[in-house]
């Protein structure tokens, strides 16, 4: 085996090349940590950096907090948080599908006290549950009214989940009515419900709220004339309100008396606030 290539020339030895700091010695040095620094000098470079960057955060924090305060308000929000929601919104909207189920429970666990919370909307004075109708705009058959007997008439679809509010408390509770996919199909408004959104809003219009297309026909989502195997009691929302569990409970409207679709983003109340307009689960 000839191995001559791989031999060093003889006599020839490499001059001994001086190591040259490298980037990392050199960081290690400017920041006070350097076996070439005396003690004293090591402390001293130290001190001057942890101040420079506490008064440098500090400036920086100080100054985004202006930056956050004064920019221009969208949607009840500042801008720059309102950009934050948007990008919220973009993640989690592929991830919680409208076809992901909530869980449901046995209806023998749900609560017997539910708990009323929001009454925007639902105390009008001389309002009459017994000559409700609910109001639907189509696109070319003018609005549909539609009594409460009516829709009763309709599939039935019951089930308890946990109903969660934003403000922080969640309760298992049980709710029946009619499917919202149900009631599209029954009153031929496959057409408006290819529209991108669904209005919703009480009889006053006091509340009001806006729902991705997709969340609405989602398979749990209830128009519900039924808590706990009764009649709708009126603090929750009588006679007809909606139940769309894979939203927060802001969405989840009290006495609908319009309906509506559009491609358009309707108005939302708390949206409107400065709340998350999807306020998906
Ligand atoms: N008309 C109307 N619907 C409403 C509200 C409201 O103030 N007015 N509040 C919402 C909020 S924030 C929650 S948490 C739920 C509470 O429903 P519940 O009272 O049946 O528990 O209703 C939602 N629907
Ligand atoms: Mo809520």
């Amino acid at each position: 085996m000839n191995n001559k290539a791989h031999t060093p020339p003889s006599g020839s030895n490499p001059a001994p090349i001086s190591p040259r700091p490298t980037f990392r010695d050199r960081l290690r040095k400017a920041m006070g940590h350097s076996d070439d620094l005396s003690i004293q000098k090591q402390i001293n470079r130290r001190t001057f950096i942890s101040f420079s960057a506490f008064f440098l955060l500090g400036a920086a924090a100080w100054k985004s907090w202006f930056w956050i305060k004064d920019a221009a308000q969208s949607d009840g929000v500042q801008a720059p948080l309102r950009k934050g929601l948007n990008i919220n919104e973009k993640i989690l909207k592929p991830t919680l599908s409208p076809n992901h189920l909530a869980k449901t429970y046995p209806t023998s666990q749900a609560a017997r006290n539910v708990r009323p919370n929001g009454n925007i909307g639902t105390h009008a004075q001389g309002f009459d549950p017994s000559t409700w109708q609910l109001e639907v705009a189509t696109l070319d058959r003018g609005v549909l009214t539609i009594g409460i007997d009516e829709l009763k008439q309709l599939p039935k679809t019951e089930f308890a989940f946990e109903f969660k509010c934003i403000e922080g408390w969640s309760q298992v509770s049980w709710w029946g009515g009619v499917k919202f996919s149900d009631f599209i199909h029954h009153y031929g408004l496959e057409r408006e419900a290819a529209l991108t959104y669904v209005g919703l809003s009480t009889p006053d219009d006091k509340y009001y709220v806006g729902i991705d297309t997709p969340s609405a026909l989602h398979p749990q989502t209830l128009l519900c004339y039924e808590m706990t195997g009764q009649p709708l009691p009126p603090e929750h929302g009588a006679p007809l309100r909606l139940i769309i569990p894979v939203k927060y409970g802001v969405k989840n409207l009290k006495r609908i008396g319009k309906i509506f679709f559009s491609n358009d983003r309707p108005r939302d109340y708390w949206f409107e606030r400065g709340y998350d307009y999807y306020c998906g689960l």
